[in-house]
């Protein structure tokens, strides 16, 4: 497996709609295998394939110990609202809180090729649905008031000035520190 780098606020591919995966392959899973290490080495709970700069329509997610595969996701039920913080991994040190729906049902592909439902309340609903948004080039600032946005974007201003690739490659003790941890 390897660490990928994540693309970060202002890469374009970041606001690019992702492409259906037509047939799922090595690649496919490899890309899926890759997408797990990276998010678990950045310490979140979600990943896109466009925060990779791949175009394929799939995501990983991981909330209590849960890992899922979404391969050409659809959302097929929706339900009340909820308000909460979120952050991105492409847009690091940034946070805001956005109001989405408090229950989502979406059905998937895993990476054998098999159709699968998984619904989601709380924590995980909302990490689908900010990883859905990532598929059609969303970002959770968008939902912002236009002050809070201003302040998000000016604290960005200055992050982003830690990566003038608009990569961001991870450390790979970052994971190993991880598993240490997990065992003690
Ligand atoms: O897609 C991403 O950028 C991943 C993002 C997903 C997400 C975070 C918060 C709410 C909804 C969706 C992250 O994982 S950022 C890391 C993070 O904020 C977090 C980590 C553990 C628990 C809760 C949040
Ligand atoms: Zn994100």
């Amino acid at each position: 497996m390897s660490l990928l780098e994540i693309h970060v606020l202002g890469a374009p591919g970041l606001r690019q709609e992702s492409q259906p995966v037509g047939a799922i392959t090595d690649d496919v899973r490899r890309l899926a295998d890759d997408m797990f290490e990276t998010m678990y080495a950045a310490s979140g709970i979600g990943l896109a394939a466009a925060q990779v700069g791949r175009r394929e329509r799939l995501f990983v997610v991981d909330v209590d110990d849960t890992p899922l595969v979404l391969i050409n996701p659809e959302l097929v039920a929706r339900d009340g609202t909820a308000k909460g913080e979120e952050g991105c991994l492409s847009i690091p040190e940034i946070y805001g809180d956005v109001e989405r729906a408090a229950r989502v049902t979406m059905r998937a592909l895993d990476a054998d090729g098999r159709a699968f439902e998984v619904e989601g309340t709380e924590l995980l609903a909302r990490c689908l649905q900010h990883e859905m948004d990532h598929l059609q080039g969303r970002l959770f600032i968008d939902y912002l008031s236009i002050l809070k946005r201003r302040s998000a974007m000016a604290k960005w201003e200055r992050e982003r000035a830690k990566y003038p690739s608009l990569r961001r490659t991870l450390d790979p003790r970052d994971l190993a520190e991880q598993h240490n941890d997990e065992a003690l």
